[in-house]
């Protein structure tokens, strides 16, 4: 550390069956305390815990096994108070940061890991490198949104970006270190542990958008039927512009719960632009129903089934991805 820096060291230990903690307090001084957990365990809830305890303006997250190597603690601890920032990440994929002795498998999970942080969660998009665990934190900003934290798995920044509201985020770049003993713990259980985290984290969003998706297709339905009871012209003469408005109308609906439940905190700019864009991301959704209404009403060879399957499982993604990146893109403050 700088010398002028007041700092201490606080080791979470979850009483490690290897006596980790009883090293560590052999080691004691006044500027290390150790913290033994008997009753807890995980990784999320031993970061806050260090965090809380600590009485320091700014606290450094770092894993024990040295591969977040120390020497970075100090331009970590610069960036903050040179920019003022909330939290600084420590980033291995911004220029001057790196990865030693990582296998493609474990490059490309932790990439794929990231894509899908980046889909679900707006907080993160902008960042080269959301998924580290060595990071700076101011202590106030865990501590007054702790209630709002739901530690699990291994991806606290995650938690931290998402729930604590920090107002500027930056990054500085770090290599990371090849692990020279035991064994990771990232394994399948951990992967899908961290996909449910992050649904969570994304309030189940993709759910909430599927669910009016299928109540779109309803409303479609239901005013075809409409025009076949009420309005025969419009089924019988006149099918193909009955199919466009049952669309649009569906469209519309659809737009509609969006904007005040889906992403109802993420009304950002213009309504007629977010209009217009969730018009161009439904169009294949739009086209596979209006190919699957002409099949069922003139009995063609295209199969209204495969028609709206086809629907599903390419309209649904172009729907939702465009929907979340780029309509519903930012949280307005
Ligand atoms: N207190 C506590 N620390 C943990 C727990 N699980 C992992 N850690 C720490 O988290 C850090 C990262 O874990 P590690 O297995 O090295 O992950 P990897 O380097 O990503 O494979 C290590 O320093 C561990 O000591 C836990 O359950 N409790
Ligand atoms: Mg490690």
């Amino acid at each position: 550390m700088p010398k002028h820096v007041d700092y201490e060291i606080i080791l979470v230990d979850d009483n490690s069956p290897d006596g980790t903690w009883r090293k560590a307090v052999e080691l004691l001084t006044e500027s290390i305390t150790v913290i033994r957990r008997v009753n807890l365990k995980g990784l999320s809830t031993a970061v806050i815990d260090g965090i809380i305890f600590s009485l320091k303006e700014y606290a450094i997250v770092m894993d024990a096994d040295l591969q977040h190597p120390p020497k970075y603690i100090e331009s970590l601890f610069r960036k903050a108070v040179e920019e003022g920032a909330d939290v600084v990440i420590g980033s291995r994929y911004m220029k001057g940061g790196g990865i030693e002795g990582w296998s493609k498998t474990r490059f490309l999970i932790s990439k794929g890991a990231e894509l899908i942080a980046k889909l679900f969660l707006p907080s993160v998009r902008g960042l080269t490198d959301p998924m580290s665990g060595f990071f700076l934190v101011k202590t106030k900003l865990v501590s007054d949104n702790r209630k709002r934290l739901n530690p699990q798995g291994f991806k606290i920044l995650l938690e931290i970006l998402e729930h604590c509201n920090p107002r500027k985020v930056v990054e500085v770049p770090y290599i990371f270190k090849p692990r020279i003993f035991g064994k990771s713990k990232l394994g399948s259980k951990t992967i899908v542990a961290y996909l449910i985290h992050v649904l969570k984290l994304s309030g189940w969003r993709p759910f909430k958008f599927a669910a009016v998706g299928l109540a779109g297709t309803f409303v479609n339905l239901g005013v075809l039927l409409f025009f076949k009871y009420v309005a025969p012209l419009l089924y019988d003469k006149l099918f193909i512009l009955g199919s466009a408005i049952a669309i649009e109308i569906s469209i519309l609906f659809n737009f509609f719960i969006h904007e005040t439940w889906t992403f109802r905190e993420r009304r950002f700019g213009a309504l007629t632009h977010r209009l217009l864009l969730f018009h161009v991301s439904s169009a294949v959704s739009a086209i596979t129903q209006y190919i699957s209404a002409i099949s069922i009403k003139y009995g063609l060879s295209w199969n209204p089934l495969l028609a709206q399957f086809i629907g599903i499982i390419i309209g649904f993604p172009a729907n939702y991805i465009i929907s979340e990146i780029g309509i519903w893109k930012k949280k307005c403050v």
